[in-house]
């Protein structure tokens, strides 16, 4: 089996795949692309004109929530439950987890400040819900989302707990949520994790949001 991994390099969601590949030790291909200039190729190939898009073969996948899942199914060992009932919870904080970035990247894109505010609460609800998810005990992180292994929950948010800690200003109060901020830390330690952030994540990153010129960026990112 081929796999070719369509990227653009600072994509939290492309990310997710890198994580689950790297750690099943899957051998995959990298070909990345601007978002701001797609080769045209890429128009045919990604039906929602969105990264990532793997190829298998001739086959082609795209949403980062599917690809996850045939390489869970196709490889190693499950990071998914068995449980239908568990694997459906999973899927579903996966779904906050997309809805989390999303809320993120409003709030430090965000031309004015009300939009950028407005993001900021919307990410502090959702990881209020997940808090509170993640202090039922059992199954506070220990040190995973589902317990002794990485998930692809874990797979999931890791992106965007990095993104979060590579902020010259908190957008998240973790005093507030202490249980995810505890996930968290331990969450980006991981080898695999660390492994999967592109080369030049430290300067990329800021130069991508500083290019986005948001109200964040002009309060916090000048220069
Ligand atoms: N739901 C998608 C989201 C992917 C996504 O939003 N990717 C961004 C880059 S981080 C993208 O390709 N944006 C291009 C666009 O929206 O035109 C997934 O989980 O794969």
């Amino acid at each position: 089996m081929q796999l070719e991994l369509i990227s653009f390099k600072l994509c939290p969601f492309v990310q997710r795949s890198v994580i689950t590949l790297r750690h099943k030790e899957v051998p995959f291909d990298t070909t990345f692309i601007q978002l701001d200039d797609p080769p045209e190729w890429f128009g045919e190939l990604s039906p929602l004109g969105k990264v990532p898009v793997l190829k298998v073969d001739d086959a082609v996948l795209f949403e980062s929530a599917v690809i996850n899942e045939f390489l869970d199914e196709s490889c190693g060992d499950r990071m998914l439950a068995s449980d239908p009932l568990e694997r459906a919870q999973q899927r579903a904080w996966i779904e906050l987890g997309s809805a989390a970035i999303f809320a993120m990247f409003g709030s430090i894109t965000a031309p004015e400040e009300p939009g950028s505010t407005a993001k900021r609460d919307e990410l502090a609800k959702l990881f209020g819900h997940l808090e509170r998810q993640l202090a039922k005990a059992p199954p506070a992180p220990s040190p995973f989302f589902t317990g002794a292994r990485l998930s692809l929950v874990d797979a999931a948010f890791a992106p965007l707990f990095q993104r979060l800690f590579a902020l010259p200003e908190p957008i998240l109060d973790w005093n507030t949520v202490p249980t995810v901020k505890r996930w968290a830390e331990r969450l980006v330690e991981e080898p695999v994790v660390r492994a999967s952030l592109p080369d030049g994540f430290d300067e990329l990153f800021p130069m991508m949001l500083r290019k986005q010129n948001g109200w964040y960026a002009r309060q916090h990112l000048a220069g």
